[in-house]
């Protein structure tokens, strides 16, 4: 039976993917860097560092580990200016009916984000705190050392949720997300266009609800 929900951030619950962009443009195009929307898709799922690394690859620079660092500190607080604005407005349409109908239903509500400002936005977008009404729980990235498509953040999520991964939906926008969580053993959905490999695909968050999920569940 259906017994939890994880829940990817950028993409799934909000769309920062936008701003993720954003500030990685205003940081190549300092350095003369090139990145586009095309490339930017490639990095959707994917941690800090490893996405810094796509875009040095991408543009053939190679870098001390010291200087990485500093270049993905510099794209963190460019984002951070960026979520100044960001509120409950934000919240894609659905998620907040879909989170308070699974509460109603006793389904575990998790957080199985690759970002370290997902307890930030969780805030700023007032579904906290965790645990609290729209949450049981959260992974804390910096305790997972494989990242998406590695399964290890989603079976740390139902570990948390203590509850089995075959009773698990995962939801994601990513396809490295989708990847980790058919590896966890997982149920998934997609929201987007061109995710393989999903158990079911959405185009609008608006299409998820309790009964929708148990369908694809029970398939
Ligand atoms: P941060 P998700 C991911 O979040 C984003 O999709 C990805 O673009 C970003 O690089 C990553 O978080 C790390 O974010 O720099 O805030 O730690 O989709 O797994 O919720
Ligand atoms: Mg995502």
């Amino acid at each position: 039976v259906l017994r939890a929900v994880m829940f990817d951030l950028d993409g799934v619950i909000t769309d920062t993917a936008r701003l993720h962009f954003k500030a990685w443009k205003r940081l190549t195009d300092e350095q003369g860097w090139s990145f586009d929307e095309k490339l930017n898709e490639n990095l959707k799922g994917i941690s800090r560092i490893g996405s810094l690394e796509i875009i040095l690859n991408y543009n053939k620079v190679s870098l001390t580990p010291e200087k990485k660092h500093l270049f993905a500190e510099r794209k963190n607080s460019y984002y951070n200016e960026l979520l100044v604005d960001l509120g409950p407005q934000d919240i894609l349409p659905g998620i907040q009916e879909l989170l308070m109908e699974l509460g109603k239903k006793g389904v575990k509500r998790m957080i199985a984000s690759a970002s370290k400002n997902a307890l930030r936005i969780i805030n700023q977008l007032q579904l906290g705190p965790i645990p609290g009404p729209y949450f049981e729980g959260i992974v804390d990235p910096d305790s997972v050392t494989c990242g998406k498509p590695d399964p290890e953040l989603f079976l740390q999520a139902s570990e948390r949720a203590n509850v089995d991964p075959r009773d698990c939906i995962g939801i994601e926008d990513a396809q490295a997300g989708i990847d980790a969580i058919k590896a966890a053993g997982m149920i998934a959905i997609g929201v987007g266009q061109g995710l393989k490999h999903a158990d079911k695909t959405i185009h609008d968050t608006r299409e998820l609800s309790y009964s929708f999920l148990e369908k694809v569940f029970e398939r």
